[in-house]
């Protein structure tokens, strides 16, 4: 089947807590450009406005930073890749800190929000602090928090003022459907790299994890039989590429690198043989940041890594 793809771009940096993720789109179309490809040329594009500007500035909440910019960012998210479920295109969205994949999240639920929606989530981390337990304040550890509507109260650490709290709460309702997802219908592969308050969420519902090991052990087909297998009750699938689930020897461009990840091929099957399955209806690569990499290696894989993706479109 052919599919019309449109990759959104989403130069947002405001949820990290380093400098330099939004030059990773432009980072991933040099790849491009260097390997000789026409990729984007070939596919439409369109790029959501960024609120970046809010670095310079120094008020908030030390434990959700810069969270009025991260609401307007989750929407304006959601608003494009919904719009383009609507168009019947298919969504690829390349972003840079991995907090506007709550939008994505959103964006899709608007679209189709009758359907069950899987998420496959390809990190070192689990992304499921709330501003109550998280240990940075950094938003792009929280998407999954907020599309699973989640406050985790019971392992809060941290005291929050009202306007927080109100954002929070708007960040979590955003499109008005919350949760967006379940614990039931979320898989994360090659999580290594989580705090007490994630562990007891992870422990209490039960999250299906695959660790880089058991992958290397049993191999990627496996992996992505048992992953399908287990979202076989969902409707739609969503697949979130963060590039801290590669191994830092791949590269270190990314802001924060974590031991015993994937290999760039392991990733490149991962992804191919995932995006596949006929419920994947949007997939996201996040969080490349040339400004710490040598000679732009996180972008090129990548791009090689969305190549050997959107490829195996054809393939089917
Ligand atoms: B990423 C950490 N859990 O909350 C935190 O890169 C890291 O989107 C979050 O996966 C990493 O600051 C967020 C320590
Ligand atoms: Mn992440
Ligand atoms: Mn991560
Ligand atoms: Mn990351």
């Amino acid at each position: 089947m052919t599919k019309t793809l449109k990759i959104i771009e989403v130069k947002s940096e405001i949820g990290a807590g380093t400098r330099g993720a939004s030059l990773g789109v432009d980072a991933i179309r040099i790849a491009a450009l260097d390997f000789g490809s026409r990729f984007f040329k070939k596919h439409k594009s369109v790029e959501v406005p960024n609120e970046n500007h809010l670095l310079l500035e120094t008020t908030g909440s030390p434990y959700a930073k810069r969270i009025s910019g991260i609401l307007t960012m989750v929407e304006r998210v959601s608003d494009e890749v919904r719009a383009t479920l609507d168009r019947q295109e298919f969504p690829v969205v390349l972003a840079g800190d991995h907090s506007t994949a709550a939008g994505t999240i959103a964006g899709i639920k608007a679209a189709y929000p009758k359907s069950k929606l899987g998420v496959i989530w390809i990190d070192a981390h689990a992304d499921l602090h709330s501003p109550y337990t998280t240990p940075s304040g950094n938003m792009h550890g929280m998407p999954l928090a907020m599309a699973l509507d989640e406050d985790n109260m019971d392992a809060r650490v941290n005291k929050l003022d009202q306007e927080t709290i109100n954002y929070w709460y708007q960040l979590k309702n955003v499109g008005k459907i919350a949760p967006k997802i379940n614990y039931r219908d979320l898989v994360l592969i090659s999580a290594r790299d989580m705090e007490k308050p994630e562990e007891s969420l992870l422990k209490r519902n039960k999250v299906k994890i695959f660790t880089t090991a058991e992958l290397r052990k049993r191999g990627v087909e496996r992996i992505v039989i048992e992953t399908l297998k287990y979202l076989d009750h969902c409707d739609l699938i969503y697949v979130s590429f963060d590039v801290d689930s590669l191994d830092p020897t791949a590269s270190r461009g990314t802001g924060t690198p974590v031991a015993q990840g994937l290999t760039e091929r392991e990733a490149g099957n991962l992804m191919s043989r995932l995006i596949t399955n006929q419920k994947v209806c949007c997939f996201e690569i996040v969080e490349v940041n040339p400004t710490l990499d040598r000679e732009n290696q996180m972008a090129e894989h990548a791009f090689e890594i969305l190549i050997k993706a959107t490829n195996a479109f054809r393939n089917e």
